[in-house]
Parts: C-alpha cells; structure tokens; sequence
C-alpha cells in the first residue's frame, strides 16, 4: 500500500472515530446547533495528518491504532477548532476551507467561535478519560503536553505573534530565526506533539523521544515551508483554499524572506533532517520517513 493509501485509510477511522467522540460528548446533551457546527468543523474533509502521526508514532512501540486512536483525535479536534478560529473575520477573515465555505460562512461567526471552544475542550475531556489510556499518569502526560503545545506558549502564541505582526503593524523581523520561531509554536507545536504523544502513550525511552521530536521539530517546520510555497505558486482548487494571502498580506514567510527557490531548497534540508533523526529506529521509522516525503511534497 503507498503512503497515501495508508494515509486515507487511517483517515476513515479517524474520521468515524471523530464522529463517535461528538456524537457522545457528555452524554448527549450538546444543543443541535453546536452539534453540527462542530461536525462541520471536523468532519469535512482534512488530511489527518496529525492524528496519523500520533497512531503511526505509538504503533513504533507496540501500540495497536486502536490503543492511539482517541488520543490522535483529540489533536485533530485541536487542528480543527484552531482553523475555524484562524477563518472568523477578526482573525485571517476566509470564506473557504477544505473546499467549501468556513464554518462561520456556513453558520455564522458566533456559532463558529462557540462550536471552536467546543472542540478544544472536548479535546481535554477526550484525553482525561480513561478509554484514552488506563494509566492515569499517561493520561495526565498526554494532558500536559497537548496543552502546552496548543496554548499560550505552543499555537496560540504563535497565532497572537502572527497577527500583531498583520494587524498591529508590529514590524516582524523577517529573520530565518524569527520565522522558524514564530512557526514552531503557531504550526509546528501540533505537529511536534502528535509525536510526542505517540511516543508517551508507548513508554518511549528519553533518547527515543528526544529523537522523535527532533523528528516533530524538522518536521512542523516542512510543513509549514510547504504551506507558505502552496500559498505562494498553488493552485487554489486543488490546495482547497485561497491561496497568494501570504504575499498580499505582506507577511513574513520563509518565501518571502528568500523567494520560491531558496525555499524549496530550505525545504529538502529540512525534510533530511527531520528524516536523519529517525536513524535510531532503523526500518520500524519507514512510515515516519514516508511521512515526512509526503509532508513536504504535499499538493494540498
Ligand atoms: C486560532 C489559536 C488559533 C490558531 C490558529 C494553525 C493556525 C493557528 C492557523 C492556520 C493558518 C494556517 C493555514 C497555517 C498553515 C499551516 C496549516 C495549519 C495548514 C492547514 O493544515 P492541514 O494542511 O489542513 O493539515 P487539513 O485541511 O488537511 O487538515
């Protein structure tokens, strides 16, 4: 099976596993509305990438999917709420997602704000409970990870030193530095902790997990130079969203520091990188070296 076939795979038993999670969400009692809202949010499409990630990272220490699979979805249900905040008018102001309208075009904004807070703390209560991992010590180490890495010094601070850069006019220093910076925690936090966690809920060594997020690291950031290089010269239909932002924007990207070129080649270096630090593994690594391939080779 090639990486992309495994990927979708993993994507329908994400995505049933997804809608279970909401369906059930405590006990029932969510209002339709928020319901679908967040439905919309999560189930429309998306490439699973970071729930794959944290399956696909377990599974290297003896994990079954079945074992990673909430955890995984607690991630994507992050992802999720972060791009349906990061679409709303006040924020990147999109009007289509994934290939159809945002969730706020669809409903309106504060249905999308409310469906957004919804899944982040559904995420939480997802990783507290213990069909998520019967060791309660996992459990609380899956928590502070994840919320690290989403909050205010992970995600969220790096969507807040994005935006004063837009919004404010604060001059963003368009460093290789600062960029890589502000990409590891707005991108790359997520992406990194998908592995971590994997790695958690398999009871890695401390050197298998320092590799994993060397791995994590190298990784958020090909994904990220890729997005900015799809913004730059993709085809809007196939990426699923407006594309050229970036440049009309004025922001500071890896392209716009060094153009499309140099950043391609910033790009491979980084993909070789993220793939050296899974040496330690030897071939249980393959489907991690097929995805960091696939991240940086990504057409959507
Ligand atoms: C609102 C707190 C808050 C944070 C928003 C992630 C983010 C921070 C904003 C999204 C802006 C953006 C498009 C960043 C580029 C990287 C990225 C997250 C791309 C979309 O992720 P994919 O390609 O999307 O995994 P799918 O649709 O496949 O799930």
């Amino acid at each position: 099976m090639s990486f992309t076939q495994s990927l979708r795979r993993s994507a329908v038993d994400i995505e049933a596993r997804l809608d279970f999670l909401i369906g059930q969400e405590s006990g029932g009692r969510v209002p339709l509305r928020l319901r679908g809202a967040m439905r919309y949010a999560v189930l429309g499409g998306g490439k699973r990438i970071r729930p794959f990630l944290v399956i696909e990272t377990a599974k290297m220490f003896g994990v079954p999917a079945l074992g990673s699979i909430d955890a995984a979805c607690t991630l994507e249900c992050i992802h999720c709420y972060s791009l349906v905040h990061d679409d709303l008018p006040s924020m990147d102001n999109d009007e289509v997602r994934r290939g159809r309208p945002t969730l706020w075009k669809a409903y309106d904004e504060w249905t999308a704000i409310l469906a957004g807070d919804a899944l982040l703390t559904l995420a939480f209560e997802i990783l507290a409970r213990p069909e998520t991992h019967s060791d309660p010590s996992v459990r609380a180490e899956l928590v502070l990870l994840v919320a690290r890495a989403s909050g205010a010094a992970g995600m969220v601070g790096g969507q807040v030193v994005d935006l004063e850069a837009d919004k404010l006019g604060v001059p963003a220093a368009p460093s290789l530095a600062h960029i890589r910076d502000l990409q590891a925690m707005k991108t790359g936090a997520l992406i990194r902790v998908a592995c971590e966690a994997g790695a958690a809920l398999g009871r890695a060594t401390t050197s298998e997990r320092d590799a994993l997020q060397r791995y994590g690291d190298a990784l958020g950031f090909a994904f990220q130079i890729a997005d900015d290089l799809l913004d730059a010269d993709g085809d809007a239909a196939t990426v699923g969203k407006a594309v050229g932002k970036d440049a009309s924007a004025g922001k500071a990207t890896l392209v716009s520091l060094m153009g499309i070129d140099a950043a391609r080649a910033k790009l491979k270096e980084v993909e070789t990188e993220a793939i050296s630090s899974l040496a330690p593994f030897g071939s249980r690594a393959a489907t991690l070296i097929d995805a960091a391939r696939f991240v940086a080779q990504r057409t959507s």
